[in-house]
């Protein structure tokens, strides 16, 4: 019991019509045994500073309806978006995911990544299921441990297949340790804006129709709706109310902003407001005010919004967009009238604005503009090839007589059925040792890495294990002075080319996050230090739980999987 109390509370939130509240009831079942502890451990919540948190993630196949139809969905502890994660950096996060789906529409396995944390000397917690480790069966459950060392706007969603459409994503926020605390005032749940596509089809069956059609105009499978912080519209169901954000005249405001999408592109602005950018996907930049942006998917933004107009209500306007293969990246038809959601000024009446203000308007965040705030420069000399290694990779769509899928250098990426780092940890360390199909590629601990990735527009890629800089982007030019950092690229432009140095060993994914492109082969796997993840300093040591996962999951039917 002592232990216990020397945790803090357990800080889980779920979103509830528009806000993130307290679920007392989500307590684990150990704190639930024992109320009075739990009234201690809420009185003494906002002394404990470091410290292990705890989190239950019960998985279930719960019915939700976030834009008015009803469906079965795979969900945290049966919210969508799952409970918002809060922590402070030099915390340990245990998330104990207990696995109870059932529905075969869906994949009833499950694995779940933590978007955008580093996992040192932990590549076997970052989850991409077949990279990292092997799914977690139904009926069975595994805890995900690791410290936090970095600070920022982060996210957790599924990584198994395309299993994240079917609702398993939600926000993780890291304090403090913030060098822009001086530039707002609230930061907290309230403030935490999750935008997501919602599709009425379950996941499987959109992957299906997806990699069977060899119609190559209607392959894209576009959702029916955009959700902000779960709440969407669609012209035919019921209506929820638009989540509303308060705020205080004169209070400034950092909002959240993380794109929880698996194909959408979000253009989001706050009418009447500027939009002050200073983090991008857990880096600060220097600040940079605009009047709206756009999220890439699996992209964060912090801005500072401050309350500076009339008391009021005001929209605050997502209108999302999807790649539809084809088609320019100027196509925001998607969900562009109904992803809304209301900044309220307290004193303001409890009604909708009456505006329509027009989509895109003003000046919009140009991503090359964005400068890291601490040591901008990329790695490597200032040159093109000025690495240890460079990588092109040429990506392409393909469609035969059987599939619609894509390749990166020619080859389609299929995960292997042992986990490449269990691969790793059984001695494998040179390309040879994998097979074609697992697009593995070797860095050496400490190498400067360039990647130049060829292809064509509205591609979000996303490294896992790292950020880079954005040597080249979509827009500007060459820079290697102060490059952007982030661990989603921008997605336009012929190519695009990022840098970062191989101080992480493990096998690190690197994807494009548009989900059923990721599931369809795009993709490649960063070995990374293959003999330092196998032993020494900065070795990865899983335990027997880790271990047991491919035997209880190879053991599955297939209906299981
Ligand atoms: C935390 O990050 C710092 C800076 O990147 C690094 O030096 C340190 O080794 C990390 N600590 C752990 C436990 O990973
Ligand atoms: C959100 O992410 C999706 C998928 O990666 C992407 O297509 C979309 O453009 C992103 N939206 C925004 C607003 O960045
Ligand atoms: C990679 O692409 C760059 C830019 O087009 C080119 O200059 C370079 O020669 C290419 N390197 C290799 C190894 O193909
Ligand atoms: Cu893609």
């Amino acid at each position: 019991m002592a232990s216990i109390r020397n945790q803090p509370p357990f800080q889980t939130h779920i979103w509830n019509a528009g806000k993130w509240m307290s679920a007392a009831s989500l307590f684990p079942p150990t704190l639930v045994m024992f109320p009075s502890l739990l009234l201690t451990l809420l009185s003494s919540a906002l002394t404990i500073n470091a410290a292990t948190l705890d989190y239950v993630f019960n998985l279930a196949n719960t019915q939700l309806a976030p834009d008015g139809y009803s469906r079965a969905s795979v969900a945290v502890n049966g919210v969508f978006p799952g409970p918002l994660i809060t922590a402070n950096k030099g915390d340990t996060l245990n998330v104990l995911v207990n696995n109870g789906l059932t529905d075969s529409s869906m994949r009833k396995s499950t694995s779940i990544h933590w978007h955008g944390l580093f996992q040192h000397r932990n590549a076997q917690n970052d989850g991409p299921s077949f990279v990292t480790q092997c799914p977690i069966s139904p009926e069975h459950s595994y805890t995900y441990s690791m410290y936090l060392n970095q600070t920022g706007t982060y996210w957790y969603h599924s990584h198994l297949s395309s299993q994240y459409i079917d609702g398993l994503r939600g926000p993780i926020v890291i304090n403090p340790e913030d060098p822009h605390l001086s530039l707002y005032d609230v930061d907290d749940e309230s403030t935490v804006i999750f935008l997501a596509d919602w599709f009425h089809t379950a996941s499987s069956d959109l992957l299906a129709a997806y990699t069977l059609s060899t119609n190559t105009a209607s392959v894209e499978q576009l959702p029916q709706s955009g959700t902000i912080n779960g709440v969407g519209r669609t012209s035919t169901d019921t209506q929820p109310d638009r989540p509303v954000f308060t705020v205080t005249s004169g209070q400034r405001y950092r909002f959240r902003l993380i794109n929880g999408s698996a194909i959408s592109r979000f253009n989001f602005q706050i009418e009447g407001h500027t939009l002050t950018v200073i983090e991008a996907d857990g880096e600060n930049h220097v600040p940079i005010t605009v009047d709206r942006l756009v999220l890439q998917p699996g992209q964060r933004y912090s801005v500072v919004v401050t309350a500076d107009q009339a008391v009021g209500n005001y929209w605050i306007r997502a209108p999302m967009a999807a790649r539809v293969a084809g088609t320019a990246p100027t196509n925001w038809a998607t969900d562009s009238d109904n992803v809304n959601a209301i900044l309220r000024y307290v004193g303001a009446d409890e009604v909708e604005p009456t505006s329509t203000p027009p989509a895109l308007s003003g000046t919009a965040l140009d991503e090359a503009n964005l400068v890291p705030l601490t040591d901008p420069a990329a790695p490597g000399t200032a040159v093109a090839g000025g690495a240890d290694k460079v990588f092109n990779l040429t990506f392409a769509a393909f469609t035969d007589s059987t599939e619609h899928g894509w390749t990166v250098n020619g080859v389609k990426y299929v995960p292997p059925t042992l986990p490449t780092l269990l691969q790793i940890l059984s001695g494998a360390t040179s390309s040879s040792d994998f097979a074609t199909s697992e697009n593995t590629l070797i860095i050496e601990h400490g190498d400067v890495v360039e990647v130049n990735i060829f292809g064509v527009p509205n591609h979000p890629w996303h490294l896992h294990g790292h950020t880079f800089s954005v040597v080249k982007g979509a827009t500007g030019s060459v820079n290697y002075v102060n490059p952007p950092r982030r661990d989603v690229t921008p997605s336009s432009g012929s190519y695009i080319t990022i840098r970062f140095t191989a101080d992480n060993p493990g096998p690190w994914l690197m994807h494009c996050h548009i989900d059923l492109h990721f599931d369809a082969g795009l993709a490649v796997v960063f070995a990374e230090a293959p003999e330092q993840v196998a032993a020494g300093a900065d070795s990865v040591d899983p335990d027997d739980s880790w271990n047991e996962l491919c035997s209880i999951y190879d053991s599955l039917p297939d209906s299981d999987k």
